[in-house]
């Protein structure tokens, strides 16, 4: 351990030396020398990271080379690098990888053992190193190794909501990473950030907030996105921005922003021919529009499918992608707020533009504490849909509250929609697998910031992590990339895992219970969203009025979404449809989202809704309490600067945790009182 601390700069790339002697000597053995085959800044990178990270993890010298080995090594190289050793790996495997699989295998060569790692193109190989790094970071046997691995889905992207003066819209971790005013010169940390990316699978990066500004897309500012570009490329990292729909105007002068007026169209040809001559490989363009006052198609008495396929098209023979977001929820359409996306897009299932995905949140309302999964995700069956996740923690506690978020991401990842048949699961709608889709992509609302430790509480770094690795494979459980992440992060030592681990894993229910359990959403403070305020009721805007969202009174709790009610179990499939509706079928975890439950109404364990509230709020807030005791409990294994650093989070969030409980618990008292229990 290091006495003196760390600060979390170094994330989950720690590279301690390896603590366990067997491992060690197993290591040691098996990895006599490592050679990185190939020329290019990719293979560049590969060879810093071994150069860095062997020596450090083994704690001896291993000599690193460009030539054949001799005696047990560790070789690293596409199809036809290796070839030129004399390894031959069927054709059919390799294709079996895709471009960006990787292939870790066990070969012997006369007397030595040489561990491959091999795929078809140089990114897929750093991908392969990190795994393979990973796998001695974490302590795991490296004998007989035979570990395929490709991505499910294709695009994997983070999102920043980053603003050109530096501040982040909902970011929590400091200033922007992005520093316009000094791009396109190079901070090295912008080559850490693609690293770390790197290191999960990570291969897109949407620069800007997508309440977009129109000077993102002046010749100045993508000179400095085409800066960001250029190192990312190395690291299989594509570049993609928002664009602001209005941008015809605010930049070229034009009378208008119609997507159908051609002249508009030459804007935007022009624009990207621009785009794409700084940034040869650039994604594409994320877009809000006609959501929450941002400019749109609507505008102009045009559709999101207008919009969309404008920009498609002007992309497309670049091989761009247009990811179109659903988040729209204009009430005057529903005045069910979570009904309102559904309402605008299905009628327009059909009439996009092959690349062209449309971009929704994983929950009906607003990326919640728990919502149950969007409907969009089961009804769209001709237009491929991007998952979009918040790793930044809006609503759960900003980088305050330890809140481990791939469960959340795991239940909606694993919800059946029923779309075609049993097992159509959210992820295999993403995947592309239900519908035969090509184009997939996943997008993660970046966490990170210009904080020293990057995402503000060293937790925080757990649900970057996690993100990248459910992108790559939505079947990994949340506690097996845990697992790894506190292997990695914290130690290997089997007592501080475990004891972590029960922190993490029970974080995201305790959170849920001392916020908005059963089904309760949208309680918190307006604006910053911090704290909670069920009280709120500004008559101005009735989708972000509180008392909206919970309607508690006299009678019960919850938003009628039934069937008698808003019917927004309609939106779902049978199944589902069903059992949403029904009150006694309902799962209790979505009660309240679905149903307006009568306080004295009974549930599984026997106690009435007011009784369980209590009991929830109560379970959240000791759950936090626990949290604290074991960390308090590890700090002879934890090094002193972060664990005092999460402790006075802890701390923070224990406070948080009974404020939230002592304002619902007084607010709702007030009407569950008044039924006379
Ligand atoms: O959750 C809301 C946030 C806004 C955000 C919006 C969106 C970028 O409060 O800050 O704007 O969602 O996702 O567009």
């Amino acid at each position: 351990m290091d006495v003196k601390g760390e600060d979390g700069y170094e994330l989950w790339l720690r590279y301690r030396k390896v603590d366990n002697a067997d491992r060690l000597a197993q290591y040691r053995e098996a990895i006599g020398s490592a050679v990185a085959l190939g020329k290019s800044l990719t293979t560049d990178l590969i060879k810093d990271e071994l150069a860095r990270a062997l020596p450090a993890l083994l704690d001896s010298d291993v000599s690193l080379s460009e030539q054949e080995p001799a005696g047990n090594a560790l070789v690293v190289g596409v199809a036809k690098e290796l070839e030129a050793l004399d390894v031959t790996i069927p054709p059919a495997q390799y294709r079996r990888l895709g471009e960006e699989g990787f292939l870790i295998r066990s070969h012997q060569v006369g007397g030595s053992d040489w561990i491959l790692i091999t795929g078809n193109a140089e990114p897929a190989i750093l991908t392969g190193t990190f795994h393979f790094l990973r796998l001695l970071q974490t302590h795991q046997d490296i004998r007989d190794l035979d570990l395929g691995s490709s991505p499910r889905i294709g695009r994997r992207i983070l999102g920043h909501w980053d603003n050109i003066d530096g501040s982040v819209e909902r970011g929590y971790a400091g200033p922007s990473l992005w520093n316009w005013d000094e791009l396109p010169t190079i901070d090295a940390r912008y080559h850490d950030y693609a690293r770390a990316c790197a290191s999960i699978g990570i291969n897109g990066t949407v620069l800007n907030n997508v309440n977009a500004q129109a000077k993102s897309l002046t010749t100045e500012y993508l000179v400095k996105a085409a800066a960001l570009a250029d190192v990312f490329r190395p690291y299989g990292i594509r570049v993609y921005l928002s664009p602001l729909p209005s941008a015809p105007i605010r930049l070229g002068g034009l009378a208008t922003s119609d997507p159908r007026d051609p002249v508009v169209t030459d804007w935007w040809k022009e624009k990207v021919e621009e785009i794409y001559r700084l940034i040869p490989d650039f994604g594409g363009f994320q877009v809000k529009a006609n959501s929450e006052g941002q400019p749109g198609p609507q505008d102009y008495g045009a559709d999101h499918d207008d919009g969309a396929n404008m920009l498609a098209e002007v992309l497309a023979p670049y091989g761009g992608v247009m990811l179109w977001r659903a988040f729209v929820y204009d009430t005057s359409i529903d005045a069910d707020r979570a009904k309102c996306a559904y309402k605008e897009f299905v009628p327009l299932d059909g009439q996009f533009r092959p690349n062209v995905s449309v971009q929704i949140k994983n929950g009906p309302v607003d990326f919640q504490p728990r919502e149950p999964f969007h409907p969009l995700f089961g009804a769209l069956e001709q237009t491929p849909m991007t998952l979009e996740l918040q790793i930044t923690q809006e609503y759960l506690g900003q980088s305050i509250h330890l809140v481990y978020l791939a469960d959340m991401w795991k239940e909606v990842l694993d919800s059946d929609t029923y779309a075609e048949g049993p097992g159509s699961t959210v992820a295999r709608v993403v995947d592309g697998s239900v519908y035969g889709h090509t184009l997939s992509s996943i997008l993660g609302v970046a966490n990170t910031g210009s904080d020293h430790n990057w995402c503000g509480h060293h937790f925080a770094q757990a649900n970057w992590y996690a993100f990248g690795r459910l992108a790559w494979d939505h079947g990994l459980s949340a506690e097996a990339i845990i697992d790894e992440w506190i292997r990695m992060t914290w130690s290997n030592d089997k007592g501080i895992v475990e004891a972590i681990k029960t922190m993490m894993l029970g974080s995201w229910p305790a959170c849920i219970n001392y916020m908005t359990p059963l089904g309760l959403h949208h309680i918190m403070k307006e604006g910053h969203h911090y704290g909670p305020n069920p009280a709120f009721n500004a008559a101005w805007r009735p989708d972000w009025n509180n008392v909206y969202y919970h309607r508690a009174d006299a009678e019960g709790l919850g938003f009628d979404r039934s069937s008698s009610g808003s019917n927004a179990v309609s939106q779902y499939h049978d199944p589902l449809r069903e059992q949403f509706d029904g009150i006694d079928t309902c799962p209790e975890k979505f009660l309240l989202w679905f149903h307006h439950v009568p306080w004295d109404y009974r549930l599984q364990s026997g106690r009435t809704l007011w009784e369980e509230l209590q009991f929830r709020y109560d379970a959240g807030v000791a759950f936090v309490e626990k949290m604290l005791d074991i960390w308090q409990g590890l700090q002879d294994g934890i090094d002193p600067q972060r664990h005092t650093h999460v402790g006075r989070r802890l701390k923070q969030q224990l406070k948080n945790a009974r404020l939230w409980r002592k304002v619902c618990i007084d607010y709702f008292g007030h009407f569950a009182d008044s039924d006379g229990d």
